[in-house]
């Protein structure tokens, strides 16, 4: 048994994120299964592969809690949201979702400065840029859906927004990441 280095407020707020990235998993999941069922099949390509994304920060969570001599406890996830009105509705829940959880990372991080808990803050800084890229990526997919879906392009922008889709990058490039 490792040496419990997270305080108890700490291991819980870091449990209940953990189970908040799990729930942005079945937000990206129920998200994709709709789109391919409403034949958008290259959005629903993307919405399949960044679930995995939040799957893989769920895991970041658990392993840090007990590496750091917490337990991680798997608990039930909340349901997610009803199916979106349209393709528009479906990327502005999505990037609701994320400026929430971006504000849940937020709470972590302050609540590791206010302990000096510098793992923890360190471990915070990596959600706290992922967030910023998962922010800019689908604000950057809601800017292509909206030219997209003008009403010149009509149709045919749609078609072409969502076949592009399906092989988006998962990965947005900030300013700072680009070699000046
Ligand atoms: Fe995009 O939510 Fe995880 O961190």
């Amino acid at each position: 048994m490792k040496t419990k280095r997270i305080s108890e407020a700490m291991e819980k707020a870091l449990n209940t994120q953990m189970t908040r990235e799990a729930y942005q998993a079945q937000v990206y999941l129920a998200y994709a299964s709709w789109a391919e069922v409403n034949g958008f099949t290259g959005i629903s390509e993307f919405l399949y592969k960044h679930m995995e994304e939040e799957r893989m920060h769920m895991s970041k969570f658990l392993k840090f809690i007990n590496d750091r001599g917490g337990h991680a406890r798997i608990a039930a996830i909340e349901a997610p949201p009803a199916d979106p009105k349209d393709l528009g509705d479906c990327l502005r829940q999505a990037l609701q979702h994320e400026i929430n959880n971006s504000k849940a990372i937020d709470e972590i991080v302050h609540l590791a400065h206010e302990e000096k808990d510098w793992a923890t803050f360190s471990f915070g800084q990596w959600f706290v840029k992922e967030q910023i890229e998962e922010e800019t990526l689908i604000n950057e997919l809601l800017d292509k859906y909206n030219l997209a879906a003008g009403e010149e392009t009509g149709n045919a922008g749609l078609y072409e927004f969502d076949r592009d889709t399906a092989t988006a990058s998962q990965e947005a490039t900030l300013p700072r990441d680009e070699v000046l």
